[in-house]
């Protein structure tokens, strides 16, 4: 049996809890070899900011992509998030296409709008780029938002299960087997998500916390991968990143004055046990 080595491309918020300083040590606490492939470079993630810088790094990106392949270095699993340009999407399917084992899994999270907007600096043509790469997902872990702008549905205000299962229909007929579609609210005081694996779909709502935090996202989709490279399944690996995130939320609400990501790091020694259960 072969040492898993996990490859994951997003950005480096250098302030600010979500992407590659979310995703390394949640990754690596699971128990896995953790690979970075950095798409841009900021000072803070973009909102609950003033302000940020931004490097696109989409020229380096084509250096490291083909220091891997003089090399031979090859991935046995994929985990992408935040990717900042459409340039960038192009190198991330590059890279899935030349530098991942034959048989290795794909997650993508289309970390791109949240709250019925786009995250600033995304625009509609992004969004069918984004559309481009949904058939070589393997797991797709859109939020309700980003479900409406990958099928060309307007973001509701109110909906019901009927609604949500038409996005996961939508999502299905793209060609990617499993969805989990987050922040799903079907109840005053409740959220969770709608899993579909193989057509079939199924929900899990637990309580709803009083705010939100950029990045929760992240932590959601980072434990989702290590629990799937664990060997739960869909349904169960999303219940256990939803269980996490919810203790994270709990733990953030400690701090009042804390809103700009979720407080997680307390937590990480608890993820071995919960991805053994
Ligand atoms: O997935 C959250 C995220 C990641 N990276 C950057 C962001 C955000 C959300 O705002 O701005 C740069």
């Amino acid at each position: 049996m072969d040492y898993k080595r996990i490859l994951t491309v997003q950005d480096i918020s250098c302030v600010g809890q979500c992407s590659a300083t979310v995703a390394l040590p949640v990754l690596s606490v699971s128990g896995f070899e953790t690979s970075v492939l950095p798409c841009s470079l900021l000072s803070n993630h973009t909102t609950g900011f003033d302000s940020y810088s931004f490097m696109d790094l989409s020229g380096e990106m084509d250096k490291i992509c083909r220091q891997w392949q003089r090399q031979n270095i090859k991935f046995s699993a994929l985990y992408s998030g935040y990717i900042g340009s459409v340039s960038q999407l192009e190198r991330l399917k590059k890279v899935m296409t030349t530098c991942l084992e034959p048989d290795a899994v794909k997650i993508i999270d289309p970390a791109m709008a949240d709250n019925g907007r786009l995250y600033p600096g995304f625009d509609r043509q992004f969004v069918s780029s984004v559309r481009q790469i949904l058939p070589m997902a393997d797991y797709l872990l859109p939020n309700i938002t980003e479900a409406c702008l990958l099928t060309d549905t307007p973001y509701p205000e109110n909906y019901d299960k009927s609604f949500v299962d038409a996005l996961l229909e939508k999502l299905y007929s793209t060609g990617c087997k499993n969805i989990v579609i987050t922040g799903v609210c079907l109840g005053p005081g409740q959220i969770g998500v709608a899993v579909c694996h193989n057509g079939n779909i199924s929900y899990y709502s637990h309580e709803k916390m009083p705010f939100s935090s950029p990045g929760t996202g992240d932590v959601f989709a980072s434990v989702f991968t290590g629990a799937v490279l664990k060997g739960h399944t869909v349904y169960d690996s999303a219940v256990k990143a939803s269980e996490f995130v919810v203790a994270c939320l709990k733990e953030t609400a400690k701090y009042p004055q804390h809103r700009y990501g979720p407080v997680f790091e307390p937590l990480l020694h608890t993820l071995p046990e919960l991805f053994a259960k």
